[in-house]
């Protein structure tokens, strides 16, 4: 190796410290012959998976992810001016280039740059409130490098956007990412920034990418952020399994997850007016993570009973909703189903299905406590089975599942996983599978033969990057800098 850079190294590393710091040194050298910089930072940000929860989080309910020894990389140096510019190792992601501006415009809707300009101006807006103008920031040059898999339900989206706020943070002294408090307040707001980018997502992703542990998974609650770790099961590993299907962030699949979070507002707005009728009273209902004793003052039992009556199986029309909540159908739309960009969401063919994501997102709030306590209690075989009612209930309930997830799953829990389901948003993307350690071999060997080559009819030479243990990491940071005398390689 050309050993003219070294890199310092602050904190720890993920397993695997030489093939880690190769890539370093590979991306710094890069980052140098495009940039002609002379110190520069480098920083990192995982990936996640998540072992239960989904869609809870923009509901006001837990969710239970662990961050991953799969993460996006960079290599940054501050400029003088406002300019930023984004470079990648993968020659599939083109340079972007834009200025630090009070309201920065998009690029197309799925562009990788987006993910930056989302952080950018996320943190734009926040020192704003706090009365420092964007003409004080200046900009960066980055060189980005990843290996989380991309539109896999692995969060490499908010990977990117988390390590472009650290970056931009870095490179104007700011130290909001340095501290637990910080931390939290950083996640929160990212996760509100990450809306730029067209979803309505939750928080869960920001939040673990900036405070995973090492070993550990951890419980995120929601409104007001908070984590707590928990350790992984000895004896078990969390195995990924990428069902090759893509969930990219295109329109059309940002349509089906807003779906999802329009049909749970909906469904919120029915309730808060049910209970509002009854109790005759104003009864503060906007997300389904609401309905609990202490917010609403109302006894648990009496909340499941009317809220576990309130909606019929069948579908919803936009005008059935309006007329329960006691609103034109224009002003139902306006309130509940915008995208973003302030168009109005479709009324889907068939209607909203109120009932069936209120399960769903309810019943997998409680599965997420449940896991916590079995985990705590050492029940391994309780977990596994939350985490197949989970995809059940995801597939039939949420309809977040496809063909090709629901037999990687059914093959995996042949092949030895004591617990296996999708993960991450879903429509494709990855599954995650808890499997005995000394059965992690044959069971990839089985997946391999059974949903690679059989179902699906592929012949690689190589299914790493598709079937992989990982291994709990630590949070997003700034981790090096060039030319210190600490750590030389
Ligand atoms: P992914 O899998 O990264 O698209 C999305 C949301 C999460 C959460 C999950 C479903 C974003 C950035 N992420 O994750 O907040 O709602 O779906 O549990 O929108």
């Amino acid at each position: 190796m050309d050993n003219t850079v070294g890199i310092g190294i602050i904190g720890d590393l993920p397993a695997n410290r030489t093939r880690v710091l190769e890539r370093y040194h590979r991306m710094t050298e890069i980052h140098i012959s495009r940039f002609e910089a002379g110190e520069v930072k480098i920083a990192r940000a995982p990936g996640r998976v998540n072992l239960i929860g989904e869609h809870t989080d923009y509901n006001g309910l837990p969710v239970f992810p662990m961050a991953v020894d799969r993460d996006i990389a960079a290599v940054f140096s501050p400029r003088a001016d406002r300019r930023i510019i984004l470079a990648n190792t993968d020659p599939g992601f083109t340079e972007r280039s834009f200025e630090i501006q009070e309201l920065i415009p998009a690029y197309s809707t799925g562009d990788w740059g987006n993910y930056c300009k989302a952080a950018v101006q996320g943190l734009l807006d926040f020192y704003r409130q706090k009365h420092r103008d964007s003409d004080r920031f200046c900009g960066f040059e980055a060189t980005f490098d990843g290996d989380i898999p991309v539109a896999a339900g692995m969060s490499s989206s908010s990977a990117l956007v988390v390590l472009s706020a650290l970056i931009f943070l870095a490179s104007n002294g700011l130290d909001l990412h340095t501290t637990p408090s910080g931390r939290l307040e950083l996640a929160d707001l990212l996760a509100r920034a990450e809306h730029y980018v067209g979803t309505q997502g939750g928080g869960m992703d920001q939040a673990i990418s900036l405070m995973g542990q090492s070993g550990h998974a951890v419980k995120i609650d929601f409104f007001p952020l908070r984590t707590r770790s928990a350790p992984l099961p000895k004896g078990y590993s969390v195995v990924v399994a990428n069902s090759l299907v893509k969930a990219a962030k295109t329109a059309e699949a940002m349509d089906k997850y807003n779906r999802r979070s329009i049909e749970c507002r909906l469904a919120a707005a029915v309730l808060k007016k049910i209970f509002s009728e009854t109790y005759r009273r104003d009864v503060p209902i906007f997300l389904f993570g609401d309905l609990k004793e202490e917010k609403l003052a109302v006894p648990d039992s009496e909340i499941w009973k009317i809220s576990d009556s309130t909606f019929r199986g069948d579908p919803y029309t936009l005008g059935e909703i309006a007329a329960i909540l006691g609103q034109t159908v224009e002003k139902t739309a306006q309130l509940y189903c915008k995208r973003r960009d302030g168009s109005i969401f479709p009324e889907p063919e068939g209607g909203f299905k109120l009932q069936q994501r209120y399960r769903h997102v309810i019943e997998e709030g409680r599965r997420v406590e449940q896991s916590i306590q079995a985990l705590e209690s050492g029940d391994i075989l309780q977990f596994g089975k939350l985490m197949n009612q989970s995809h059940s209930s995801c597939r039939d309930l949420y309809e977040i599942s496809c063909e090709e997830l629901d037999r990687l799953v059914e093959i995996s829990r042949e092949a030895g996983a004591v617990g296996a389901r999708l993960t991450g948003a879903g429509f494709g993307g990855c599954t995650v599978n808890l499997v005995r350690d000394n059965g992690v071999e044959s069971f990839i060997r089985q997946v391999i033969k059974s949903y690679y080559r059989d179902y699906l009819r592929r012949e690689d030479r190589e299914y790493g990057s598709m079937l992989f243990p990982c291994r709990a990491s630590d949070g997003a940071a700034v981790i090096g800098e060039t030319n210190t005398r600490r750590d030389r390689i």
